[in-house]
């Protein structure tokens, strides 16, 4: 059965289910061949890429014959989606989602993929314009990859943009496992309007139920942790500007929703996408760009001083884990009920009456311990209290100071005088409050 945050809190649960194995995986990671030619960068968490991945790392290459070779290993390993809610995830070479490739428009690239999983693969190159039979679907394009093979991908790169990899082979299930990462293209010459900053990141959703060990294949829309590059806030990175630099963020969907991706205090331009930066003309300002299933969105906008908060704009999508099936309780008197159940079950509290931020992470008071291995639904701390966020968040901090290519948390920001909003010490002198509809 499912196990549900409120089956697990009234009982029905029968205690914590942990499907599949538990304990530290060796985490064997596989980046790249010594390279006689050019020798590698150290793999790095970065690597050795101009796009800061976040949270993650852009796989080194070596030079062969005038071709950019890469090695993706698919594998299994354990992983941490924020502390307190790690589990068996697939990835390659170690980590959810794998290593960004970066190339340049122009380049002949390579890629060696093994394949250390206990079931077939392949991988799709998603945007790319490439031979058919180096397209990556399983039975049509080419062989299943089986477990123990290596297999090697080779074209030439004729585009630039943001674009994506994933298996396409048992899709369903190596997907919901973490199988996914970033493709970057560069363009050969120099962009017209540079940015300083570059970030990309992939939205994905994993159903891992509370107190369990392996994501759930099954689930198409309750998911459990809503992840950007599978972390949620707030284990995910912050976005680091110095004021006035232009920053640009890609953003990619392998999830099985749209987001709707929101960032506060600018209004930004929507830049490019699979198709390339597009032409200016093209660029439109927004505030939230919807980034539908499989496809991708670069966002640009000069940075302004200040902490802002950037997340998905599905409300549930900035939460942790939550029992999708629980009756609604919101605005319902449980005094007593709660006080009968606790005779049957220690330890029960009534929840949702006015509303769910108690559902927030109160660790230090030990309050709202959910089942092992489950991240509370509202998590993160800010400078004036909890954020009673979760899932698809993390804060955009520009401060005029930050040096370039520092991308170290600068801590919170320090509001200049007056700026702000604040409690009043006595009710505004406007009479009675003004009421539609009064009588
Ligand atoms: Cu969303």
């Amino acid at each position: 059965m499912k196990l549900t945050r409120r089956n697990l809190l009234i009982g029905t649960g029968a205690g914590l289910v942990a499907s599949g194995a538990t304990g530290a995986f060796a985490q064997d990671a596989h980046v790249g061949h010594a390279s006689p030619e050019a020798a590698p960068p150290p793999a790095t968490r970065r690597g050795a890429g101009r796009v800061r991945t976040l949270n993650g790392w852009s796989l080194p290459h070596r030079m062969n014959g005038g071709v950019k070779e890469f090695h993706l290993v698919a594998e299994e390993f354990e992983h941490e989606f924020a502390p307190g809610s790690k589990a068996i995830c697939w990835g390659y070479n170690g980590s959810t989602p794998g290593p960004t490739i970066e190339a340049v428009e122009g380049d002949r690239v390579r890629i060696y993929v093994t394949n250390r999983l206990r079931e077939a693969t392949t991988i799709h190159w998603h945007g790319l314009l490439l031979p058919s039979g180096m397209d990556g679907v399983g039975g049509l394009n080419q062989p299943q990859i089986q477990p123990g093979e290596t297999f090697a991908y080779e074209f030439t790169l004729r585009q630039h943009g943001t674009h994506m990899y994933h298996p396409h082979a048992d899709e369903m299930v190596q997907m919901a496992q973490g199988m996914m990462g970033l493709f970057i293209i560069h363009p050969r010459e120099a962009e017209a309007v540079p940015v300083d900053r570059d970030y990309a990141f992939l939205l994905h959703n994993f159903a891992l139920h509370p107190g369990t060990r392996r994501p759930d294949p099954a689930v198409m829309q309750d998911f459990d942790l809503w992840t950007f590059n599978s972390k949620v806030f707030p284990a995910i990175e912050p976005i680091v500007a110095r004021t006035g630099e232009r920053v640009r963020i890609r953003v990619g969907n392998l999830s099985m929703w749209n987001h709707p991706i929101h960032l506060h205090g600018v209004q930004f331009e929507v830049t490019g996408s699979d198709g390339g930066r597009w032409p200016r003309g093209q660029w439109r300002r927004e505030v939230t760009e919807i980034v539908g299933v499989g496809q991708m969105r670069d966002i640009e906008f000069t940075a302004v001083a200040g902490d802002w908060a950037f997340h998905c704009h599905m409300s549930h999508h900035t939460m942790g884990p939550m029992g999708h099936d629980i009756p609604n309780t919101l605005g319902v008197d449980q005094s007593g009920v709660e006080e009968k159940i606790r005779r049957m079950l220690p330890g029960y509290m009534a929840m949702g009456e006015t509303g769910m931020s108690e559902h927030q992470d109160h660790t230090d008071s030990g309050h709202m311990q959910g089942p092992e291995n489950t991240l509370a639904m509202m998590a993160g701390k800010g400078p004036f209290g909890n954020i009673e966020m979760g899932g698809m968040f993390t804060v955009v901090k520009v401060r005029d100071d930050i040096a370039p290519g520092d991308f170290s948390d600068p801590g919170w920001y320090r509001n200049p005088a007056g700026t702000v909003a604040s409690r009043v010490s006595s009710d505004p002198d406007f009479g009675a409050p003004v009421r539609r509809n009064a009588r």
